[in-house]
């Protein structure tokens, strides 16, 4: 009884695994990497670009997977590839002010995504905010009856059009 005790006290104490991170390549695409969050977790995730890679922090907690612990909320991710992100349930943030998202799902929950180089952004379920880069971008609200896709000079630049527009690697 006092070993069951012990395990459940280390199993409630562990911090919370806000996600998984994993590196991948492929033969037309080359080096990636994709971000899955756990769910019922409400992420705030921050990408920025070190000499090597990435690090990204997400304040619900460092995820596990294919990247170097960094510190109890972030992980440095050692290839420069392009990064896939799903932040499932719950209202999340995410921003990249240094163009290494290609890809970024809110999915269910008032999610607001940040990106300042082209990137695909799709805000799914929810009141979602997205908002773009001064560069071809491509937006896709989702559901959610108070979407916002904030515009400023630049945005508008970007997305001139009521519809999305491509991303050019997305063909
Ligand atoms: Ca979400
Ligand atoms: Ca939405």
């Amino acid at each position: 009884m006092k070993r069951l005790t012990l395990l459940l006290v280390l199993l409630l104490a562990a911090p919370a695994q806000a996600g998984t991170i994993k590196a991948s390549w492929d033969p037309k695409f080359g080096d990636s990497y994709s971000f899955d969050a756990t769910p019922g977790q409400r992420n705030a995730i921050a990408i920025e670009r070190v000499r090597t890679g990435f690090r990204l922090t997400d304040s619900a907690g460092a995820p596990t997977g294919d990247c170097v612990a960094e510190s109890a909320a972030a992980v440095l991710c050692s290839i420069p590839a392009d990064l896939y992100v799903q932040a499932g349930d719950g209202d999340d943030t995410l921003v990249d002010r240094d163009g290494v998202i290609d890809d970024a799902h809110g999915g269910p929950g008032d999610d607001r995504l940040e990106v300042t180089a082209g990137a695909r952004l799709t805000g799914d379920d929810g009141d979602d905010t997205l908002i773009g880069s001064p560069h071809k971008d491509r937006i896709e609200d989702g559901a959610g009856r108070r979407d916002r896709r904030p515009t400023g000079p630049r945005r508008l630049r970007a997305c001139p059009a009521q519809r999305p527009l491509r991303h050019p690697a997305a063909g």
